[in-house]
């Protein structure tokens, strides 16, 4: 009997121990831990986590970039990172922050941050590629100076809309426009990527305004990867579990509210836009451009 009786209370300890460990771990995550969430994939050396995980730098001389991914795939995911762009004269440098999926026909959702002279704006670059097809830039300047402190910039992708923000603003949209024929990331999960690399062929003024190596390194600052997604493992996704239902971004829509929002950003903030590109797309805008009007 008290054999039996030890047997089921030692049983007991370790589901009790063990849901301890489920939901310490779901609560480290949303704390965000360099260590454990990504691996440095290149640099040798230039990239750095610092502080226990919780800090991570990213730097680029005349030798090289640096850059770091996400040890987990996502198939949707409200991805948030905290940024702090390299401060000062910054020209020539593309800081990234972006998802893509592998392959020749991949999906791909960036953020690039085109560096500039000390006081000049940045730009804040993005696009979306559906199976291998980007050409989709839209670009902003910002309402803050991204190189003082860290700012937040998110992407939530969902089966209904892409979304980018900035400090929780949406600044862009891009539909699930798949019943007009526009393909939408629905089946390739992605990695989260980040990097910083030299691009003075065209990042500062279209390539005018070159790296000035004398002020190397550059450096970025990273804190706060938090990645509430589905997590893909072995075909996969851990939102098919029965407690992951309840993820309210994966059905997430813009309210009206967002939806001022966002047009505000792109009436003052968006310096430019491939839908409204005519000289580039002589033989008509893309598809998705002229439903987006009409919509
Ligand atoms: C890179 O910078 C270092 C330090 O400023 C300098 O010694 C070296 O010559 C540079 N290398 C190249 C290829 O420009
Ligand atoms: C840099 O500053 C110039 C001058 O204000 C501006 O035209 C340009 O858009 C800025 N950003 C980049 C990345 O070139
Ligand atoms: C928009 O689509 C309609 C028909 O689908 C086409 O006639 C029109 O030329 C398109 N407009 C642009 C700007 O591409
Ligand atoms: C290295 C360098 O020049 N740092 C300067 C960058 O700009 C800030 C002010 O914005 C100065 O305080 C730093 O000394």
């Amino acid at each position: 009997m008290a054999t039996s009786f030890a047997y089921y209370n030692s049983n007991a300890m370790v589901v009790l121990v063990m849901t301890y460990l489920a939901i310490g771990s779901f609560m480290v995550a949303f704390a965000g831990n360099f260590n454990r969430d990504v691996d440095v994939t290149w640099g040798d050396g230039r990239a750095k986590i610092l502080d226990h995980g919780k800090l991570l730098f990213l730097s680029l001389d005349n030798a090289s970039g640096s850059g770091f991914q996400s040890k987990n795939e996502y198939l949707f995911g409200k991805i948030d990172m905290q940024i702090k762009l390299v401060p000062n004269n910054s020209a020539g440098t593309v800081t990234t922050f972006y998802l893509r999926s592998q392959g020749s026909s991949w999906d791909e959702i960036d953020f690039e941050f085109l560096g500039n002279l000390s006081g000049d704006p940045y730009i804040v670059h993005t696009n979306v590629y559906t199976q291998g097809k980007g050409a989709r830039e839209q670009q902003f300047y910002l309402w803050f100076n991204p190189t003082t402190d860290f700012h937040t910039y998110s992407v939530l992708w969902n089966p209904g809309h892409i979304v980018f923000y900035a400090d929780g603003r949406p600044i862009r949209e891009f539909k699930n426009l798949d019943s007009f024929g526009i393909p939408y990331p629905m089946n390739q999960p992605m990695r989260v990527y980040s990097s910083i690399w030299n691009a003075d062929d065209w990042a500062t003024r279209g390539g005018l305004v070159k790296t000035d190596w004398t002020q190397a390194p550059f450096t970025a600052s990273f804190r706060r990867f938090s990645a509430n997604a589905c997590i893909w493992s072995n075909g996969v996704s851990s939102c098919s579990s029965s407690n992951a239902a309840n993820n309210a971004w994966l059905s997430d829509e813009l309210d009206s509210a967002a939806q001022r929002r966002l047009k505000w950003a792109q009436k003052n903030y968006m310096i430019y836009d491939y839908c409204t590109d005519t000289k580039r797309f002589p033989q008509g805008l893309p598809l998705e451009c002229n439903v987006t009007t009409k919509a």
